[in-house]
């Protein structure tokens, strides 16, 4: 325990007669740290009875009693029923590092004030991608301590029969190498891809100076290119070998069932390219006329690349014209074609927003009346389908294109439907903040904000569009709230994880991914687990034995099989980082 730690215990029990108990009261705080100026909460759960609302102190680690305050009156969380208080401390606002007492207890919780608390995090965040690469060596000094041999060289790639052509029948071998392995998996999906490319450069766009700064210690930091773009081009060069001679790109690159929990070195399996489909195309499309667009000023370290991708992306888009419906549907495929491909499936049977999302960045970048004709059609039967606004996911990209429309429209007045209805969206879970929240967040406060993925779908998703939110009316409640969306990923939440590897008191330590397990080291740092997830897909694999009657916003495991609630993932990874990075732009 570090000496500061000791003093600040120590302090609690001597000033307030702290009593060192088994059962200190359960705080839950971002673990990572705050702005001096920013709003400052933190959880005490199970309540605290009438008697004991005043006895709340907060310590410096000088043993100085900083603040004293009051608890909320005792609230039941809305989804566990739980009873659990908050606590308002932002009016503390020097940097340093603190503890607090509760009713006389040391709650052994620590938090710091700092002027970029979330900088580090941002950059790791980022460097994971990095660990991700397939197909070349990890090396010193850009490993920073978890170097491996190159796996997957994906130079020998085999066309499955679900994707055979006259021109590539099956068994043809193509070359595929690089880009990122999808998640905890050594596999590489189109969709997935697209969705995370989509996410990326639109974060570039929204803060260029940020990320120019922001020294990753990659392979191609000398470059006269921001690093965060140099990363992202590795794996948008692999996506470009995806393409097939007739403008459709493979759904996948993958071995037929997952590989075992192995170094990338030790893989041997044969792999394959599979399925064009219509879904791949349109995000391929939408990728390569976006990275065309971001890389255009960067025409020098990539000659020619703007001509290629442009022409990739029009080639694709034209491909999933001649071919509208063309789903990936990987029961169906296995009845057809042999072997049978057992891994994940991205699968998506509506792709009218893939059409309006590529149709919005081809628009965008060429200015042709087809495009924005099409984005109108499409957008229209998004509109009759849905009727109601739907944050984006990689099955479900329409507001990609609702966003980069916004922010590259010439009259945003045009868009006026758009921003009202990313506004109406929003208001009814910033209410939730302040009314029912036992962690004083827009997230978390329904069943139905866990799922797969949520900590990045959820929470991080709308941390973001709260930041978009704040980009186009300045209006402050936007940014505190997505600062109340980090907060509950760092750590003011249900399970009190922090939930990045490699951050906070109670970190993520065993997350469903074959590089960390494989690995001398372990755990790799700055990734996002998946998060509480009551439909436990995972559940009685592998030992996977969730709690019983845990309720939805505990229901997740840091167990490494738990790939249902603990996997991590590059669409996940993306969100984390265009949280942190959008709040830390604006500090
Ligand atoms: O969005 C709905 C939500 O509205 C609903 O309330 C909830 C409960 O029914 O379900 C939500 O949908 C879930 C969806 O994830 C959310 O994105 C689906 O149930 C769930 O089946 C789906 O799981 C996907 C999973 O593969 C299984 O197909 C995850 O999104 C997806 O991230 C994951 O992707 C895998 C790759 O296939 C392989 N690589 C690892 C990667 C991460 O686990
Ligand atoms: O490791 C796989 C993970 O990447 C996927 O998201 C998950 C769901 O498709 O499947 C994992 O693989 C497991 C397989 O589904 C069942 N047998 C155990 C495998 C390793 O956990």
């Amino acid at each position: 325990m570090k000496k500061s730690t000791i003093i600040l215990a120590f302090a609690c029990t001597l000033l307030l007669g702290c009593k060192q108990t088994a059962s200190n009261p359960e705080i839950r705080i971002n673990q990572v740290g705050f702005r001096p100026l920013q709003e400052k909460t933190f959880t005490i759960i199970g309540g605290i009875s009438g008697e004991y609302r005043g006895n709340v102190v907060i310590v410096s680690a000088e043993g100085d009693t900083v603040w004293q305050g009051v608890t909320s009156e005792t609230m039941l969380n809305p989804v566990s029923g739980k009873p659990c208080c908050v606590v308002d401390f932002s009016d503390l606002t020097a940097e340093g590092d603190y503890t607090i007492c509760v009713n006389g207890q040391s709650s052994n919780c620590q938090f710091t004030i700092a002027d970029h608390p979330y900088r580090e995090l941002t950059r790791k965040a980022l460097r994971a991608f990095y660990y991700q690469r397939a197909s070349m060596d990890i090396v010193e000094p850009f490993a920073e301590g978890y170097e491996r041999k190159a796996g997957h060289p994906d130079d020998h790639v085999l066309v499955h029969a679900s994707a055979a052509t006259a021109e590539r029948p099956e068994g043809t071998v193509i070359s595929s190498p690089g880009g990122w392995y999808d998640a905890g998996d050594y596999n590489k999906y189109i969709v997935n891809s697209g969705f995370t490319m989509g996410v990326w450069l639109m974060a570039y766009e929204l803060n260029p100076d940020y990320y120019q700064t922001m020294r990753l210690n990659i392979p191609e930091s000398e470059q006269p290119v921001p690093d965060m773009l140099a990363e992202a081009m590795y794996n948008i060069r692999w996506m470009l070998t995806m393409q097939d001679t007739d403008g459709g790109v493979y759904h996948k690159l993958t071995e037929a069932n997952f590989e075992g929990f192995i170094r990338p070195d030790e893989c041997q399996k044969t792999r394959y390219v599979v399925l064009k489909t219509t879904a791949a195309a349109l995000d391929f499309a939408a990728t390569m006329a976006l990275a065309a667009r971001v890389y255009a000023p960067f025409e020098v370290t990539y000659p020619g690349f703007v001509a290629q991708a442009t022409d990739a992306a029009k080639r694709a888009y034209a491909w999933a014209e001649a071919n509208p419906e063309v789903y990936y549907d990987q029961p169906k495929m296995n009845e057809q074609f042999k072997p049978e491909i057992t891994t994940g499936a991205y699968d998506d049977f509506d792709v009218h927003d893939e059409f309006y999302w590529a149709a919005i960045e081809l628009a965008i970048l060429t200015g042709e009346k087809a495009y924005k004709v099409a984005a109108t059609e499409h957008a229209k039967a998004i509109a009759e389908a849905n009727g109601q606004y739907t944050p984006s996911v990689w099955g479900n990209v329409a507001e990609l294109g609702y966003l980069d429309w916004l922010m590259h429209s010439e009259d945003i007045a045009k868009n006026k439907t758009n921003m009202e209805a990313l506004l109406e969206h929003l208001q009814p879970y910033i209410n939730e903040a302040t009314t029912v929240s036992a962690f004083h967040s827009p997230y978390g406060n329904r069943e139905d904000d866990f799922f797969w993925g949520c900590n990045s779908e959820g929470c991080c998703w709308r941390g973001i569009e709260c930041l978009y939110a704040y980009r186009l009316t300045g209006d402050e409640k936007y940014r505190i709230n997505a600062e109340r969306c980090l907060n509950y990923i760092l750590g003011q939440n249900a399970t009190g994880y922090c939930y990045v590897t490699g951050f906070g008191s109670k970190p993520v330590c065993h997350p469903h991914h074959r590089l960390s397990y494989s690995h001398p080291k372990g755990t790799h740092p700055g990734f996002l687990a998946g998060g509480p997830n009551p439909m436990r897909q995972d559940a009685e694999t592998d030992g996977v034995q969730y709690p019983k009657d845990v309720p939805a916003d505990e229901s997740y495991l840091d167990y490494q099989p738990s790939y249902a609630s603990n996997e991590v993932t590059i669409n996940w990874n993306v969100t984390l980082f265009a949280l942190t990075a959008g709040l830390d732009a604006l500090n």
